[in-house]
C-alpha cells in the first residue's frame, strides 16, 4: 500500500514514520510513504505558500495552487486502474475509527493532505479532496500528527506489517474490547504477585480469565463499547434441557 503524504513540514512526518514497526515495512516494501514538500510547488519568488483571509480575520491561510499542483505531481504517473483516496486531515471530517481505517486499507493508494496555519482554501477540498476526516475533538498546530495516526492504524491492517497475522485476529482488539490486564516477569514486584492463573499453564482458563477481565474493564470505562461488542455477541442460550420422560422418573 502507498502512502503519499502532502505538508509543509514533511521531516515531521519522516520523523514519526521512520521508526520502529512502520520503518521497517517501508525497508520491506510491505508500505510506501512518499512525502511531499508542498512548499517545492510554489511558484512565486519567496516560495510562499500561505495568504491572508480575503473578508478579513486573524492569522493566514494555505492557498490552493501550490496545494494542487503538488496533488496533480503526485497522480500524474499513477497507472489508471489504481485505487486511491485523497483525505484532508480536518476537525470538520467524520471520525476516524478503527472501522475507518479498516475501509482505508482496501485501497491501493493514500493520499493524506495536511493543514496548517488557520487551514487551507475552501477550494482545494472542492477540488481535490474525496473526504474530510477528524482524528479527535481538541486544538491541534497541523494535521501532521493526525495523518501519522492513519498511517499507523491503517499500515498495521496490509499484509507484511506485523510479524503474524494472530496480533490482530486476537479476540480482544479485533472484537472492540478493551485490552485484558498483562504481565511479564519477574513473578513478584514491589509485593505485587501475577495473577496465579496466568501462571498456571491452563489455557481454557486463562482464555476465560482475560475475556472477563476485557469485558469487565470494557463495560466499567467504555460502556458504549461494550454495549456494541454484546450486541455483536449475544450470550449463548442455555441448552434447554430436555424433559425427562415420566418412565425415566426415580
Ligand atoms: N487542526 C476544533 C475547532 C476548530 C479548530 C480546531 C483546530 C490545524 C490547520 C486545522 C484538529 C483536530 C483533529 C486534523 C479544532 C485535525 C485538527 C484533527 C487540525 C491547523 C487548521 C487545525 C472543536 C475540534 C476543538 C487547527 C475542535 N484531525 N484547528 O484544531 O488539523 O485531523
Amino acid at each position: 500500500m502507498k502512502f503519499d503524504i502532502m505538508t509543509l513540514f514533511p521531516a515531521m512526518v519522516r520523523a514519526v514514520l521512520d521508526e520502529s514497526i512502520l520503518g521497517r515495512a517501508q525497508k520491506s516494501g510491505a508500505i510506501e510513504v512518499c512525502c511531499h514538500n508542498i512548499r517545492d510547488y510554489a511558484c512565486n519568488k519567496h516560495n510562499n505558500v500561505d495568504d491572508t483571509p480575503f473578508g478579513g480575520g486573524m492569522g493566514m491561510l494555505m492557498a490552493a495552487p501550490p496545494i494542487c499542483r503538488c496533488y496533480d505531481a503526485i497522480v500524474e504517473n499513477a497507472p489508471k486502474e489504481e485505487k486511491r483516496r485523497v483525505v484532508y486531515l480536518s476537525p470538520k471530517g467524520r471520525m476516524f475509527t478503527q472501522e475507518v481505517a479498516k475501509e482505508f486499507a482496501s485501497y491501493d493508494r493514500l493520499i493524506l493532505l495536511c493543514g496548517h496555519y488557520e487551514g487551507i482554501d475552501q477550494r482545494v477540498i472542492e477540488e481535490i479532496v474525496d473526504e474530510e476526516i477528524s482524528v479527535g475533538d481538541y486544538v491541534l498546530t497541523g494535521g501532521e500528527l493526525p495523518a501519522c495516526l492513519v498511517v499507523d492504524a491503517v499500515s498495521r491492517l496490509v499484509d507484511g506489517v506485523l510479524a503474524d497475522a494472530v496480533c490482530y485476529e486476537e479476540e480482544s482488539i479485533a472484537s472492540g474490547l478493551l485490552e485484558y490486564p498483562q504481565y511479564t516477569r519477574p513473578v513478584s514486584f514491589r509485593g505485587k504477585e501475577v495473577p496465579p492463573v496466568l501462571l498456571s499453564g491452563h489455557h481454557e482458563n486463562i482464555r476465560r480469565w482475560r475475556l472477563e477481565k476485557a469485558l469487565e474493564l470494557t463495560k466499567e470505562r467504555r460502556p458504549e463499547l461494550y454495549e456494541a461488542y454484546m450486541a455483536a455477541h449475544p450470550p449463548k442460550e442455555k441448552k434447554a434441557r430436555r424433559k425427562k420422560k415420566p418412565t425415566e422418573e426415580a
